[in-house]
């Protein structure tokens, strides 16, 4: 038999160097494993002489335990060590300023464009929608407008191969709506339309509101009373107005509205800010209205325009452009 005392001495000293538990289990493996050094000694009990066995055998269970208890000790400490090591890698300053995620906001066209339905809404209006691919008969001719005349050169259409065109105003859903409902019927269309014309204040594709009111004995006295309700909750002001007549082919007569507007100097300017009439006679025999028992008036506008000067915008641009230093400021 080997030296029992330095084998211990020997695997106690190897203990308390094991730096890892990986290092630590190899060496209870090569201790106390199947074939282990201590596992050999006990093994070759066996072959000593009967009177020594005994003291032998106590001899190497009490060197075992120990290295056992050493073994056990040793592996509570390196445990502590790695989860130490393992708290101080991955700590958490929770005291730090949190990652704050970006909110957006309704664009502002949009919200100008909710802002006036709404109004509507509480005026009655029912809300209706319509191709933005438009026919020459619900675009023009059905409004007064009809082949080669003059009129059709103020829209500046963009057309498709076929006839079919990008529609120049939203007045093909009234249209369409006057065919599907019966009168009295008020309702609104808003959305994109499209003229061919770019500079700062105007934009290939823009933005409108139009309305319209078709019942008997309506007059052009009702239409300055919606026109005037609406333009004062759109801006929560009152001001002077001014309805200055104006030629648009499916009204008669026609309407451009201005507002006096308090500029910044102190001093005050005309703006206008929708276009607005009774609805011509041939637009509504057009759809099967009967223009002797009923009047109907309509108004026209440009949401962009209003939203530009609701909130102080001076280039269109700005509101295609999606820089948002410029979008936040309406979140
Ligand atoms: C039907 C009958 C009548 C809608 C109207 C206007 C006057 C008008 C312009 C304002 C600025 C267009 O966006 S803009 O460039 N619109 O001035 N629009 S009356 O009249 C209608 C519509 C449909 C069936």
């Amino acid at each position: 038999m080997t030296d029992i005392d330095s084998l211990s001495a020997q695997a106690l000293a190897d203990i308390t160097a094991a730096s890892s538990p990986d290092a630590l289990e190899a060496l209870r493996v090569s201790l106390l494993g199947k074939n282990g050094s201590i596992t050999s000694q006990l093994k070759a009990l066996g072959a000593l002489p009967g009177d020594q066995r005994k003291a032998a055998g106590e001899a190497i269970n009490r060197v075992r335990d120990a290295i056992s208890q050493a073994l056990a000790s040793r592996k509570t400490a390196l445990d502590a060590a790695v989860l130490d090591a393992r708290l101080t890698a991955e700590a958490i300053d929770v005291t730090l300023p949190g990652r704050s995620s970006e909110r957006g906001g309704v664009h502002p066209v949009s919200r100008t464009m909710e802002r006036m339905v709404e109004i509507f809404g509480r005026l009655g209006y029912d809300v209706a929608e319509g191709p933005e691919i438009e026919d020459d008969w619900h675009n023009f001719e059905a409004l007064n407008f009809p082949p080669h005349h003059p009129a059709r050169a103020m829209h500046d259409t963009f057309y498709f191969p076929g006839g079919r065109l990008l529609r120049t105003h939203t007045s093909g859903v009234q249209v369409r709506y006057m065919g599907e409902h019966k009168p009295p019927l008020r309702m609104i269309a808003a959305g994109k339309v499209y003229r061919s014309d770019s500079d700062q204040t105007h934009s290939p594709m823009f933005h409108q509101l139009e309305g319209l009111l078709v019942d008997e004995h309506s007059t052009f006295a009702d239409l300055k009373g919606t026109i005037t309700e609406f333009l004062r909750a759109f801006f929560e002001r009152d001001f002077e107005m001014l309805f200055k007549p104006t030629y648009f082919p499916f009204v008669e007569p026609g309407a451009d509205v201005v507002i006096k507007w308090d500029t910044e100097d102190g001093g005050s300017r005309w703006l206008e800010v929708l276009g607005c009439g009774m609805v011509h006679p041939n637009v509504l025999r057009a759809v099967g209205i009967d223009p002797e028992r009923y009047t109907g008036f309509a108004f026209g506008m440009g949401v962009e325009r209003l939203a530009m000067l609701r909130y102080g915008i001076n280039d269109l641009r700005a509101f295609y452009e999606n820089d948002v230093r410029f979008l936040k400021q309406f979140a």
